[in-house]
């Protein structure tokens, strides 16, 4: 395949086609920026910017996500300690960014992956607490023993864990008490629901209760509007994110955000 090729020279190449574009994650009550999604792109020199859904399923089955996925994960720890220290001059009181990254199952089950970790937060000098590693529910269930062993690992450098896409994936919720998980990540299917009364919404309610009661963090994501945006805060979801506050962006059209908020 024509794209496979090119990704793998892309990839060989210090993945210098590739950009990393930032979402905003606000908190709800007040708009502030608590922290970026980090969202990979590929500026192709002939298809132009290439979406990571074209690539990303390509680079999951030749293995490239595993270089493509360290890469990302160095450059957006790199920014983000940027980001962190222009938002501290700016006000030594705000809280602290947070960063979050994608993994794949095929980076899960990476022998070196804590090690990867470690190497990007020191050599930015981000503190580990500062990066969110955002998983879906496939992945722990396509290999739970392994997912487990890597996330332990990665969880003992002080690094934060979200599920990604949570009430789509997996029927059952005991992962939930076994998995070392700090952040739940609400699929916009439920955000679109919660405007809507009936059972999407009385769903999206017992996430947030759900997320409430274990003492993690909500995030509603695809936020659109201000009336979800609204349901969503009166649920008790601390965090949204979606184009009612900002697309994924480039680096540099996020840096006002950053200290002043969307
Ligand atoms: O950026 P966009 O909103 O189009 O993202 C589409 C999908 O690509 C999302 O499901 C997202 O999780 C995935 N994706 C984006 N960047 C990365 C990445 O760096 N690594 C992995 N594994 N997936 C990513
Ligand atoms: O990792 P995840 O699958 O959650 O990736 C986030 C995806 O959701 C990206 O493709 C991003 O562009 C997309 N996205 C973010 N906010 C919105 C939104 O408000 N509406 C829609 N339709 N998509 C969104
Ligand atoms: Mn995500
Ligand atoms: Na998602």
């Amino acid at each position: 395949m024509e794209l496979e090729g090119d990704l793998r020279r892309a990839v060989a190449d210090d993945c210098a086609e590739m950009r990393v574009h930032y979402q905003p994650i606000v908190e709800l009550a007040d708009g502030k920026v608590a922290g970026l999604e980090a969202l990979v792109r590929w500026q192709h020199p002939r298809r132009g910017l290439v979406q990571p859904t074209v690539f990303i399923p390509a680079a999951e089955s030749t293995g490239l996500i595993v270089p493509l996925g360290r890469w990302v994960l160095r450059e957006a720890c790199a920014q983000a300690a940027r980001w962190q220290a222009a938002r501290h001059a700016a006000d030594p009181l705000a809280p602290p960014l947070t960063i979050t990254v994608n993994l794949s199952a095929r980076q899960l089950q990476d022998p070196s992956l804590a090690d990867d970790v470690r190497a990007a937060l020191d050599d930015a000098g981000l503190p580990p607490h500062a990066l969110v590693l955002e998983i879906t529910e496939s992945v722990i269930i396509a290999e739970p023993s392994a997912a487990l062993a890597t996330l332990a690992a990665v969880k003992a450098l002080g690094v934060r864990l979200a599920i990604d896409d949570f009430g789509t994936g997996y029927s059952s919720l005991g992962y939930l008490q076994q998995f070392p998980v700090d952040v739940l990540k609400i699929d916009k299917a439920f955000v679109d629901g919660v405007t809507r009364g009936g059972p999407r919404a009385a769903l999206t309610r017992t996430i947030v209760a759900l997320g409430d009661s274990l003492a993690l963090h909500c995030v509603a994501e695809g936020i659109e509007d201000e009336l979800q945006r609204r349901h969503l805060q009166a649920l008790g979801c601390g965090y949204g994110q979606g184009f009612l506050f900002a697309r994924p962006l480039p680096a540099d059209e996020i840096e006002a955000m950053i200290c002043d908020g969307v």
